[in-house]
């Protein structure tokens, strides 16, 4: 019987590897070790140590009492509140407690934002974040996500009012997204590419995964709640149509916006929320998931709008606004914008020639 071929574990790439944890990674990334340097990759393995928590907990969410359901509150959003979205957020406050970093943490599930008051003026940094992305997926074992952002402190934000967090995407230094699926993974920006960890339990570590990530130009998935059709603007309802009756196109929609993203980060496709009749703004909450998740997708060579202007141009008026979101390649989102467009110029021929018929 042949002899079984032995290949030579190449123990050198695999430990230079293992040992790039996200830390480390960060540090890297900026080819520096100064104090902000250390700060930044401090923090961000603070957001990791909120990821290993709310992953141990929801992977034995099942075995535990009172882990799961409603807590029969409404949050700022006007949603019932998952006992889950409660415990992920107060991990988060948790982890930065003492730390020196972050002097606000502002949370989808927070009217206004959490002080620390033991890290202020030190933490000049502010989190944005949405502790769990996908809340009716939470007791349905299905994937759900931690969505994230950083910003710096401008100002001692004396009223509360955190006025200095009203402004464009590009004024975010990091953010990423932690996917809570098979495996834990964390996948963050830094403004230098787009770079994915996954969590390796029998170490506790976020190990590197894969470097510079790009999307592919186009991909066949769309991924929308069809259930809202009716109520979307007709440019969007001819879209979906098109897809429909254009081969090569498939719908994928998991119930959380993270793993939607994460399948359009390494296959390409688009990713919708639109507006409706009722909601022209959408669901999606500008501070801690359009514009987190637009400057990761933009950092990998995709795409995101609210179907007239860029996620990363938007001014927000107000902390807990939302946006419509066409997010993913850039093939993908362009194909979506032309039915905007095209819609909004047959719209404004149309005013026009009703204008022309209105005697003066
Ligand atoms: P949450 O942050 O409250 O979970 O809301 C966001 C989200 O759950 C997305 O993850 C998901 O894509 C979408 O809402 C699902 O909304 P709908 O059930 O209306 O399709």
């Amino acid at each position: 019987m042949a002899e079984a071929v032995q290949h030579p574990i190449d123990y050198e790439s695999a430990l230079g590897r293992d040992c790039t944890t996200l830390s480390r990674h960060v540090l890297q990334q900026l080819q520096s070790f100064s104090a902000d340097a250390q700060d930044l990759s401090a923090l961000m393995s603070r957001i990791a140590l909120a990821g290993k928590l709310i992953s141990r907990h929801l992977s034995r969410a099942g075995l535990m009492e009172g882990v799961l359901g409603f807590t029969g509150d409404v949050n700022v959003q006007g949603e019932s509140v998952k006992k889950l979205d409660v415990y992920a957020n107060d991990v988060f406050i948790s982890v930065f407690k003492q730390s020196g970093l972050v002097c606000r943490l502002a949370s989808e599930e927070m009217e206004k934002p959490y002080y620390i008051p033991e890290n202020c003026p030190i933490g000049r940094y502010t989190l944005l974040y949405d502790p769990i992305d996908g809340s009716s997926n939470t007791d349905i074992n299905m994937s759900l996500g931690s969505i994230f952002a950083i910003r710096q402190q401008e100002g001692n934000d004396l009223d509360g009012e955190a006025k200095d967090l009203l402004q464009l995407g590009s004024k975010q230094i990091a953010a990423g997204y932690i996917l809570y699926g098979p495996s834990t993974m964390l996948v963050y920006s830094i403004g230098k590419g787009v770079h994915s960890f996954t969590l390796d339990p029998s170490l506790g570590e976020f190990i590197l995964s894969e470097e510079n990530i790009q999307l592919p130009q186009h991909g066949s998935v769309y991924s929308v709640n069809e259930g809202n059709f009716w109520q979307w603007d007709e440019s969007i309802r001819e879209y979906i149509r098109y897809v429909h009756r254009t081969e090569g196109y498939t719908a994928r929609y998991s119930g959380a916006m993270v793993g939607d993203i994460h399948r359009i980060l390494v296959q390409g496709g688009v990713f919708l929320y639109p507006g409706t009749v009722k909601k022209p703004e959408g669901k999606i909450r500008l501070l801690y998931e359009s514009a987190p998740l637009a400057f990761l997708v933009e950092q990998a060579g995709g795409r995101a709008i609210t179907g007239t202007q860029d996620i990363m141009d938007v001014v927000p008026e107000k902390l807990h606004q939302r946006t419509p979101l066409i997010i993913g390649s850039k093939d993908d989102v362009a194909l979506v914008e032309s039915f905007i467009q095209r819609h909004a110029q047959a719209q404004e021929e149309k005013n026009i020639r009703a204008q022309a018929r209105i005697p003066q």
